[in-house]
């Protein structure tokens, strides 16, 4: 059994196969009967809950609960949907454009959280509800006090979109941005942090920052450059226009456009073909690419060296190689051993 692990999600709610029908209410921060969890039982939608912890087992007041494959799970502003070896968490503001506030942060970390160390999980996908993907920040929070000082944006970063990046670029299987509409600010960085972006072809991507006297974050000024170069970097940020679906994709900014009305399926798609790859391998792929832009080429070998090893001894590895060897499909596991 699992220890259930400290801290939690605020404001979770749990459904069976049906959406609509919470069980679930307020989710408790504190890991206070993750001592003595009583044995792992399924979820029953009756009645409020107070859950914390994840990796498909959930720890509540009256008990532990295993969340199921077609299971949802659903915070107040991030929902979350397990199918087929994919996670598929949606950003559910959609009055406010899915602009980030604190408790939409916090759900989106311990979902990821969660999906990284769900075994079952292969594929993540991160879209938005409504007609926008995410409006970056949410300016509410940080309306400049009486004092006419805006609040120190820096924590911020520090504390929520930092770590939201890191945890996106190191988590060792596929992300999926499902940019849905339009994706702005650190909304827009957030989708660029992910490893393949698909965008509804009405999307676009608006380094909003400059327009409000910030600059950009959420790894924009890392990430431009490298995709479009510096000189198409600095238009974007300093113009702040909106950068059409289309044109980002021809800039080779994202990975493909598709007309709206299909990015759904063909996401669903993409992820379904993921979820069925060799994940580790996938996993140390992210890996070396993000360490190439520190590495020179003599580093970058070693370490497809020593990557290549650990692939190499997968089990995924042996499959792949006697399936092609018998003329037949692989079947993975995504394990590393
Ligand atoms: O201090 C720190 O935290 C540092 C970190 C900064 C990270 C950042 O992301 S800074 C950049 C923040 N984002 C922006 O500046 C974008 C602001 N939004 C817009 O410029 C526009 O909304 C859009 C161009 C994205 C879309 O325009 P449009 O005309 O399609 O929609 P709208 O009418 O402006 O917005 C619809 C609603 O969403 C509206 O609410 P209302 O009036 O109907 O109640 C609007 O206020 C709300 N909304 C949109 N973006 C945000 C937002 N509310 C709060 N924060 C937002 N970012």
């Amino acid at each position: 059994m699992p220890k259930p692990a400290e801290g939690g999600l605020h404001g979770l709610t749990v459904t069976e196969d049906c959406p609509g029908l919470f069980c679930g209410g307020t989710i408790d921060n504190r890991p206070r009967h993750s001592k003595r969890p009583q044995p792992a039982r399924d979820l029953r939608p009756t009645g409020p809950q107070r859950l914390f912890v994840h990796v498909g087992r959930w720890a509540t007041t009256s008990g532990l609960y295993e969340i199921r494959e077609g299971m949802q799970v659903s915070g107040e502003t991030v929902l979350v949907a397990k199918s087929g070896g994919v996670t598929r968490l949606t950003l559910n503001r959609p009055d406010k454009l899915n602009a980030f506030t604190t408790g939409m942060h916090a759900e989106l970390r311990a979902a990821l959280e969660a999906a990284g160390s769900d075994g079952q999980c292969r594929a993540v996908v991160l879209t938005g509800a409504g007609r926008a993907f995410c409006a970056g920040q949410d300016l509410a929070e940080t309306r400049p006090a009486g004092d006419g000082v805006v609040p120190d944006g820096g924590s911020r970063l520090e504390q929520w979109y930092n770590p939201l990046v890191r945890l996106i670029t190191t988590l060792e299987k596929p992300v999926i941005a499902a940019v849905n509409g339009i994706a702005a600010g650190a909304g827009a960085n957030v989708a660029l942090a992910c490893d393949l972006v698909f965008a509804a072809r009405s999307a676009s991507f608006l380094q909003a920052f400059t327009r409000i006297g910030l600059v950009p974050d959420a790894s924009g000024t890392w990430t431009l450059p490298r995709l479009v170069g510096p000189a198409r970097a600095r238009g974007l940020t300093m113009l702040a226009e909106p950068l059409p679906a289309e044109k980002a994709e021809a800039w080779g900014l994202i990975w493909k456009v598709v007309d709206d009305d299909k990015l759904e399926a063909e996401v669903a798609a993409v992820a379904g073909k993921l979820a069925l790859a060799p994940t580790y391998a996938l996993g140390l792929t992210k890996r070396a690419i993000a360490q190439s832009s520190t590495n020179t080429l003599a580093q970058q070998l070693d370490l497809e060296r020593d990557l290549q090893r650990l692939a190499g001894a997968s089990p995924d590895a042996a499959e792949g190689i006697r399936a092609f060897l018998e003329k037949r499909p692989p079947k993975f596991t995504g394990r590393s051993a």
